[in-house]
């Protein structure tokens, strides 16, 4: 067996570093997901080579100063500004990526994109899906690739999981059951942009709902009617901090969907379980690496199985690392970034793998009829422009 074979080794490739294309990174944002994002284009060319482009850190935009400044040492751009507007006429970069509050992704997303630079949009991507629609209508008119942020669909069981459910494994769905549980929102002392309205458009809903609904939209289809309840729990907090919704599927699945930022004790639980004819598929975001698989083929040891979800066995990522050996929530960044640069250097699709503007868009218009659901106490059809 070759150390290819056994998934070991590096891969034999000896391109120099001249002969791969470079492209220049614009970043606006420097932190949660400035940071995420930027590991991962610092990651790049020594987690697989060669890259498709090799990434250069060329410039980060932030609204403090000493803040900006700091994390462009930090992470290693060559320049920072305080003013997206230098980053979109920047001819240096190619590829802008928004990391900012969600007030922010309209504006400098579209000019980036009319300016010529593919753009990568953090989600949710608008605060509405009037707002998402523009976005995606304006920069697909523009031709560049465009990749709405949602890293989950680059969590390698996940995509196993969609595999499985296209080949047909599973049979027909009827069930989707997704939640996303943190409890950082639980505490009334704390000011962060996601709990400011005009910044964040909505709250549990479209910093943790988007991230179900993406991935209901990914697994099982469109989602055609929801009925919904929001509720903001804490005093003076302007946004909701908990959703409880019931979708069903155009193809006639049906599922709940639930987010929120209060769930004591439950840090980052994104999980979700999918039942078809022919078995069942469950997932939890805090053990990533671990798909449970339940087949209803008749075999005597029935009952849910855990697979390691691994490079090389399950392929997703050339050379990424051998079988079993693990990987954490940072790296579906590198995977997404990964994905991204192989369609710019290729012309190739972003989708169906990865969240285009369109996808961003469509689940905005799911969000909003959760929110319209929860207003006027009835089930909301959702209709796609
Ligand atoms: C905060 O709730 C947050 O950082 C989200 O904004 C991200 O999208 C999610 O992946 C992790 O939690």
């Amino acid at each position: 067996m070759s150390e290819k074979q056994a998934g070991i080794g590096a891969r034999p490739e000896t391109r120099a570093v001249g002969e791969i294309d470079e492209i220049g990174i614009g970043m606006l944002g420097y932190a949660f997901m400035g940071k995420a994002h930027s590991n991962a284009f610092r990651k790049i060319s020594y987690m697989t080579w060669p890259p498709p482009l090799r990434p250069r850190l060329v410039a980060i935009a932030g609204r403090n100063e000493e803040a900006v400044a700091g994390a462009a040492q930090r992470y290693g751009y060559e320049r920072w500004t305080t003013d997206w507007r230098d980053i979109v006429s920047d001819p240096a970069i190619g590829l802008f990526d928004n990391g900012g509050p969600n007030s922010l992704h309209a504006e400098p997303t579209i000019a980036a994109a009319e300016a010529g630079k593919h753009v990568v949009c953090e989600k949710p991507l608008g605060r509405s899906a009037d707002e998402s629609h523009a976005i995606w209508q304006r920069v697909a008119a523009t031709g560049v690739k465009h990749l709405c942020a949602f890293n989950y669909r680059f969590v390698p069981a996940v995509r196993l999981a969609r595999e499985m459910i296209e080949a047909g494994e599973l049979g027909e769905i009827r069930h989707f059951r997704g939640r996303y549980l943190q409890d950082w929102g639980d505490d009334p002392t704390l000011d962060s942009w996601r709990f400011h309205a005009d910044e964040a458009g909505s709250g549990a809903l479209g910093d943790l709902g988007a991230h179900v609904i993406d991935l209901a939209r990914f697994l099982v289809g469109e989602i055609s009617t929801v009925s919904a309840l929001m509720r903001t729990f804490l005093a003076g907090r302007q946004v909701d901090d908990a959703v409880e919704a019931a979708v069903e599927f155009e193809h006639g699945a049906v599922g709940t969907i639930e987010c929120t930022r209060l769930a004591l004790g439950r840090r980052n639980a994104f999980q979700w379980e999918i039942n078809g004819s022919k078995g069942s598929l469950a997932f939890d975001m805090e053990r990533l690496n671990e798909l449970q698989v339940f087949r209803a083929d008749g075999d005597r040891a029935r009952g849910f199985k855990t697979v390691l979800v691994s490079e090389a066995d399950h392929p997703f990522w050339d050379f990424w690392w051998p079988p079993g050996h693990i990987i954490g929530w940072g790296e579906t960044f590198v995977h997404e970034i990964h994905h991204l640069l192989r369609a710019i250097a290729d012309d190739g699709d972003v989708a169906p793998y990865g969240a285009t503007f369109e996808d961003g868009y469509r689940a905005a218009e799911v969000c909003d009829a959760i929110v319209r659901s929860s207003e006027s106490g009835t089930r909301e059809t959702i209709t796609y422009r």
